[in-house]
């Protein structure tokens, strides 16, 4: 009372999201410390109080073994920037509250993918212009024996996956899918945030120029029979150098015996092809063209070959797996976004007869993931817009995304930290699953909007961005406190201490462990590439959910 606030420390027992609340959404901090009957919060330009709320009974929360205090300061709307004081504990960081609180962390969040390309010099300027590297693996790459074809080909660009410079087609699949999406679900929310890349276009919008580069890679990718090779990458996972620095033979991997292509990689790149032949058709028709064209003959190669899986990696090659035991989720997948794009009965027929497999066709208790995609085939198909959709599918789809949502929403109420996560979901890429959950919510509001979708959505953002048991922001350089080790090799090769920009990290992995408890299992060191890796498949539903929110 007598100190003066100023003077109070800031205290990690006192967590909130980093960056800030929309006006209209609930609003939790999460108190840790046993002291404290309420809690004030302040303007952080007079540190004058606003208003004094309750901190709440203590929970015990088995995924971290935390016991936790809610405090409610729903009631505070006025835009501002605020923190939160608790006498004897001390403040919590500085948030905002504002209608467009997400927009600079969509923007920075959408342009790590700069930050990834290859092939290319990149420069994060204006933003960061001390992030940059020269282009690399600009050499022509080789067909590996297990692509069954011999020689070189011409394979430069793209992005690189993660903190490693592999291209991956299979993940690469959700990835373009769910950026894709963000640009047709969301456009007029983005269409005033620009990017700034070095290649910006007039006329066409930055979110589609950054997506190109990645798209343009994925068709190099295509064998002329239609399949699609699984990955581009050097024999081995390089040291951590800057990848210009990374010179092994870049090689073209397939599965070691005919037809060397696999389904799942061809499943996706069908999928994404067609939903860029749509997206793209506005702004370049040859371009659109060229996509569906790639996109219908992979198809013809997917009708041959149903299920030909990526198992292990062929011999001599270490690097990423993306492995997946299910082939049919991809050519569901495939066959929804070609009907959505040509209205072709051939497609169309396919996704009839195949999506009843999937009973509830969206579920809660599983979030789309790589090697998920089923999701995307469902939302794809009850929100085509097509005349001729059979509407008992569109309402079986409705109904149980409706249902997921639900389910959704009642575990993030049950949850301490607000996230949806079951004691057993913290594995690799927890942070990813976290906000494919909360890309779930927003697209149930394209079906029914509930307020407690976007407020449940909101919470996992929340979490992600501080508001979790390290009060640690899982973003580079979004919040105070925000992961700083990266297994991020640009990161850990370059001469800047802080990482790359926009990236989220894979977070807690119990990965079997029963100690600690699993949301702790998360490390801030750059060799901890179980938790603390990037990867252009987890920022994805980031970006999605953060345009959502404008
Ligand atoms: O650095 C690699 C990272 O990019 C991958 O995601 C990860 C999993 O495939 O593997 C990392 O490489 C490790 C390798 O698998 C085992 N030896 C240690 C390597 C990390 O330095
Ligand atoms: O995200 C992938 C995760 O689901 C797997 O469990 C893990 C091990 O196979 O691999 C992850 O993907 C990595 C990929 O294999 C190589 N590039 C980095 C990816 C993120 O760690
Ligand atoms: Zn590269």
């Amino acid at each position: 009372m007598i100190l003066a606030s100023s003077l109070m420390l800031q205290s990690d027992q006192i967590r909130v999201c980093q960056v800030g609340y929309l006006p209209q959404e609930t609003k939790f901090a999460m108190v840790v410390a046993m002291t404290g009957q309420s809690a004030v919060i302040k303007d952080a330009r007079t540190d004058k109080a606003v208003g004094t709320f309750p901190v709440g009974f203590a929970v015990s929360d088995p995924s971290t073994g935390d016991l936790v205090r809610p405090v409610d300061f729903s009631a505070v709307k006025t835009p501002g920037a605020y923190y939160l004081e608790i006498e004897g504990v001390g403040k919590s960081y500085t948030f905002r509250i504002a209608k467009d609180v997400f927009a600079p962390v969509y923007r920075i969040a959408m342009r790590s993918y700069l930050g990834q390309r290859c092939g290319v010099d990149v420069s994060m300027a204006p933003d960061f212009p001390e992030y940059n590297y020269k282009a690399c693996h600009l050499a022509d790459a080789e067909f590996h024996a297990s692509s069954g074809k011999t020689g070189t080909r011409k394979c430069v660009g793209g992005w690189h996956d993660a903190g490693d410079f592999g291209r991956y087609i299979v993940n690469c699949g959700i990835t373009m899918g769910t950026l894709l999406w963000t640009y047709e679900l969301y456009e007029p929310k983005i269409r005033g945030i620009g990017l700034a890349l070095p290649d910006s276009k007039k006329g066409v919008p930055d979110i589609l120029t950054e997506i190109k580069w990645n798209l343009d890679w994925m068709l190099t990718m295509q064998d002329d029979d239609g399949g699609v090779w699984h990955k581009a990458t050097t024999a081995n996972f390089p040291g951590f150098i800057l990848p210009v620095d990374d010179k092994a033979p870049m090689l073209i991997v397939g599965t070691g015996t005919a037809p060397y292509k696999n389904t799942t990689a061809t499943g996706d790149f069908a999928a994404v092809c067609a939903i860029a032949s749509r997206v793209y058709r506005r702004f370049d028709r040859g371009y659109s063209d060229k996509c569906l064209a790639s996109a219908e003959r992979a198809w013809s190669w997917l009708a041959q070959n149903p299920s030909v899986r990526y198992g292990r990696n062929p011999q001599g090659i270490n690097t990423g797996g993306y492995g997946d035991s299910n082939t049919a989720d991809e050519v569901l997948w495939a066959a929804a976004e070609l009907y959505r794009t040509t209205g072709k009965k051939l497609y169309h027929d396919y996704f009839l007869a195949n999506y009843k497999k999937w009973t509830p066709t969206v579920d809660g208790a599983k979030a789309q993931g790589w090697p998920e995609l089923a999701n995307m085939a469902m939302y794809t198909y009850a929100l085509s817009g097509r005349k001729d959709v059979d509407p008992k599918a569109v309402e079986a789809i409705r109904a149980d995304s409706i249902k997921a949502a639900d389910d959704i929403v009642e575990r993030v109420q049950g949850n301490a930290y607000r996230i949806p996560l079951k004691v057993d979901e913290y594995y690799w890429g927890s942070n990813a699953v976290v906000a494919n959950y909360a890309m779930m919510l927003f697209i149930a509001r394209k079906f029914q909007d509930k307020p407690s979708y976007l407020n449940g959505a909101m919470d996992m953002v929340h979490y992600l961005f501080g508001r979790n048991t390290f009060n640690t922001s899982y973003v580079t350089h979004v919040g105070s406190k925000y992961a700083m080790n990266p297994h991020h090799r640009p990161s850990a090769a370059d001469k800047v201490t802080k990482p790359w920009p926009g990236l989220i990290v894979g977070g807690p992995n119990a990965d079997r462990r029963t100690s600690p408890p699993p949301a702790r299992q998360w490390q801030d060191v750059a060799a901890s590439y179980t938790t603390n890796e990037t990867a252009i498949n987890w920022n994805a539903p980031l970006v999605f959910v953060l345009a959502g929110s404008l």
